[in-house]
């Protein structure tokens, strides 16, 4: 699949304000790509396809996460958690994408242990994209320039610090990553 196509696809799938938050996370997954040495065209191919499935009906991700032999935990910690790897696998099945482009995709809501520099930049680049605005986001920017696993760690740590305001289940996943990476030299 190409950029070009990619770029079709979401502009038809998403509503507006996901389409400008996904233009967002292209500009910042590419800015990174270039500073980290990392594929440029893997990630803003990650980056424009991330979050393909965020509106699809949770009734059918659940089904997905059923019929494909997801982790059967993934139904009990939260819809947020489905359009990540559903949307890896939807996409998978219907176009030609790279495993590194479908690993940065399926990975970008909970990281996880070990994950690739292209994840890693799509993790973050979600996070940190121009039109994101919460308490933290430019520590979050200066981090993201100086260091890009200190980046990762910071911004599990606002994920997670968010998930416990908010009173909701942590998924293990998440914590993982966090251990791994704050584990990292
Ligand atoms: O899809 P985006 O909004 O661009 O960003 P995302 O894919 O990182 O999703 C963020 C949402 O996922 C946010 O509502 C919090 C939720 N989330 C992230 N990690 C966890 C989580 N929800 C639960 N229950 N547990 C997690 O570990
Ligand atoms: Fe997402
Ligand atoms: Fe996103």
């Amino acid at each position: 699949m190409t950029f070009e196509e990619a770029h079709e696809l979401i502009k038809q799938t998403l509503p507006e304000k996901r389409y400008i938050h996904t233009l967002g996370v292209v500009e910042t997954a590419e800015r990174m790509a270039v500073q980290y040495g990392e594929n440029v065209e893997e990630a803003r191919l990650a980056a424009m396809l991330h979050d393909y499935a965020k509106y699809f009906d949770t009734e059918e991700m659940r089904q997905v996460v059923i019929e494909e032999g997801l982790d059967s935990s993934l139904l009990e910690y939260g819809d947020e958690l489905l359009h990540a790897p559903v949307g890896a696998i939807l996409l998978a099945r219907q176009y030609e994408l790279e495993e590194t482009v479908l690993s940065a995709i399926r990975n970008h809501t909970t990281g996880e242990p070990g994950m690739s520099c292209l994840d890693q930049i799509l993790f973050v680049a979600d996070a940190i994209e121009p039109n994101r605005n919460y308490p933290g986001v430019d520590r979050l920017r200066v981090e993201a320039a100086h260091s890009l696993e200190g980046a990762v760690v910071a911004t599990l740590r606002q994920t997670i610090e968010f998930l416990l305001k908010k009173s909701v289940r942590i998924f293990p996943l998440t914590i993982e990553t966090y251990n791994d990476f704050v584990n990292t030299p």
